[in-house]
C-alpha cells in the first residue's frame, strides 16, 4: 500500500513552532525518519496558524527536499498554497486534496496534469460530506468521470471518502468498508482509495490499536493508501501483514524480515 506520512503538519506544536521560526532541523529530522520508515509520500501541511501560508509551504517543500528524495504530498485547502508547493517540488507530487464538486474538479484535475502530479479527491461537495454509503459512492463516481474526461489515469487518482472520528458516529467505520468495496467497481482499473487514518482515533485513549485494527480491515475491503503515522511500527507491520494475507505481498516464513530489509 501507499503510506503518506502525516507528521509534518502545523497541527503538531513542534512543527508549528519550526515553521514560524523557519527552523529546518525538526522538519528535516521528521522527513528523514518518515522516509526511512517506508513513506511513499511525505505530506506537508503548514496548518492554519501561520500568517503567510504560501511562503510557508514554499519553505517547507524546499527544506524537506534537502533531507529526502521521497515524493511530497502538498496538503492545503487553499489553491494558492497548493500551487506554491507544486511549483517548488522537484519531483512529481501528490495534491492533497480537492473537493469532489464539479467547479473544483475543473481546476484541480488540469492542475495535476500540468504538474505531472497525482490527486486526492474527497467525497465532499457543496452540501458537505454525505454521512451515508450511497452519497459518498455517487460523488466518487463523479470524481472518476471528471478524471477520465481530462485524461488523468486512475493510477494517479486517489478517492478519499473522509473517515470520521469513532466518537462521532460508531456506524461510520462499517459504512467506510462498504464504500471502499463499491469504489473498486467504478472503473477498471480502479482509482486508489485513501483515508486519513488518524482521524478515526482522534480523542480516543487507544489510538494506535484503533488505527491499526481498522487499517487491516480496510485493506481487506480494498483500501490501498492512507495518510498515516508511518513512525508507528506496529501500524506499519500490521499493514504489511494484512497485505500478505490478501496475497499482495509474497508470503515467506519470515515475510516481515524480508520487507524490513
Ligand atoms: N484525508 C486526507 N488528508 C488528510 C486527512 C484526511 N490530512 C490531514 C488529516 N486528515 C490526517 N492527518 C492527521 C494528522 C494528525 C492527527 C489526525 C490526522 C491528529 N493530531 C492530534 C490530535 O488531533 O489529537 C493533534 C496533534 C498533537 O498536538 O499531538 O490526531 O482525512 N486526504
Amino acid at each position: 500500500m501507499l503510506a503518506i506520512a502525516e507528521r509534518i503538519n502545523g497541527m503538531f506544536s513542534n512543527v508549528k513552532k519550526a515553521i514560524i521560526k523557519r527552523d529546518p532541523v525538526p522538519i528535516q529530522d521528521l522527513a528523514r525518519r518518515q522516509a526511512e520508515a517506508g513513506a511513499s509520500f511525505i505530506d506537508l501541511n503548514v496548518g492554519t496558524a501561520v500568517a503567510d501560508q504560501v511562503e510557508a509551504m514554499r519553505w517547507l517543500v524546499e527544506v524537506t527536499q534537502e533531507a529526502t528524495k521521497t515524493p511530497l504530498s502538498i496538503d492545503s485547502q487553499k489553491l494558492e498554497v497548493v500551487k506554491a508547493g507544486l511549483e517548488a517540488a522537484k519531483t512529481p507530487a501528490l495534491i492533497n486534496s480537492c473537493k469532489g464538486q464539479p467547479e473544483d474538479l475543473e481546476i484541480y484535475v488540469p492542475l495535476a496534469l500540468k504538474y505531472n502530479a497525482s490527486l486526492i479527491c474527497l467525497t465532499m461537495d457543496k452540501r458537505g460530506i454525505p454521512q451515508d454509503i450511497d452519497g459518498r459512492v455517487e460523488i466518487a463516481a463523479n470524481i472518476v468521470s471528471a478524471a477520465v474526461e481530462h485524461g488523468l489515469e486512475p493510477s494517479r487518482l486517489f478517492i478519499d471518502p473522509v473517515l470520521f472520528p469513532i466518537n462521532v458516529d460508531q456506524k461510520q467505520p462499517g459504512y467506510m468498508l462498504e464504500v471502499f468495496r463499491q469504489i473498486r467497481y467504478i472503473s477498471d482499473p480502479p482509482p486508489h482509495i485513501n483515508v486519513g487514518l488518524s482521524n478515526l482515533s482522534q480523542g480516543t485513549k487507544e489510538r494506535s490499536l484503533v488505527n491499526r485494527t481498522f487499517l487491516t480491515m480496510a485493506i481487506a475491503a480494498g483500501l490501498d493508501s492512507a495518510v498515516m503515522d508511518v513512525l508507528d511500527k506496529d501500524l506499519m507491520y500490521a499493514a504489511i501483514c494484512a497485505e500478505m494475507l490478501m496475497n499482495k505481498q509474497i508470503y515467506s516464513d519470515s515475510f516481515l524480515k524480508v520487507v524490513r530489509s
